[in-house]
């Protein structure tokens, strides 16, 4: 895993804020369930991208077009693009970009992300908004696990083994930015889904 702190500067995360804003007017957040027991999750979704991670009752998988409004996702804001092409210098292009919206109370629970046919490409993880208590692990659920902070502008690259690994979010640290008028968090995973050619 590599960890580029502030990589983004304060008018990029605010550029890149207007973009998402963009997104989410014409794919707006919703609140996805979690498979067989429709539970809630406290992390609000939307997609963007040829491809959008998707859960619900029948269980996860790669959706082209949005759950609510059954429109094709927006495209991945070209901005967005550049940033995935800068932290991994791989020379195809991210097929989707999940977005997730933390607010005061949300958190992800640990997981591995394992619905892409794309195992060895890279994952890359924008953060905005709030500093979230991110938890990592290792390859097995019960690997011993570090806490980390996520700040806002902060970059995350997950390639090689730690693309396997198990990850959660704790908690946000709601008031450790003012990007977001509204407070909380955004975050932006992009994964390539199938495997490039
Ligand atoms: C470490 N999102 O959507 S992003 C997810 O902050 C997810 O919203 C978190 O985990 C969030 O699946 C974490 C950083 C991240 C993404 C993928 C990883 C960390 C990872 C894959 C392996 C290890
Ligand atoms: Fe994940």
């Amino acid at each position: 895993m590599r960890i580029f702190p502030s990589l983004l500067s304060a008018g990029q995360q605010a550029s890149l804020l207007q973009d998402l804003r963009g997104v989410l007017a014409r794919a707006p957040l919703y609140g996805p369930l979690m498979p067989r027991s429709g539970t809630p999750y406290s992390v609000r979704m939307s997609n963007c991208g040829r491809l959008g991670w998707l859960s619900d009752q029948a269980g996860y998988r790669y959706s082209s077009t949005h759950p609510v409004t059954g429109e094709p996702w927006p495209a991945i804001p070209p901005a967005v693009i550049e940033i995935w092409h800068a932290a991994t210098g791989v020379p195809f292009e991210p097929e989707a970009c999940l977005i997730n919206y933390y607010g005061p109370a949300a958190r992800l629970g640990l997981h591995r992300d394992e619905d892409e046919e794309a195992k060895q490409a890279p994952i890359v993880s924008i953060s905005l908004g709030d500093t979230a208590l991110f938890r990592l692990g290792g390859p097995a659920r019960k690997s011993p696990t570090r806490s980390m902070r996520l700040a806002s502008g902060d970059v995350l690259v997950l390639e090689g083994p730690s693309r396997d690994w198990y990850h959660g979010v704790d908690r946000i640290m709601p008031g450790t930015s003012r990007l977001l008028s509204e407070g909380g968090r955004f975050n932006l995973t992009l994964r390539r889904v199938t495997k490039p050619l």
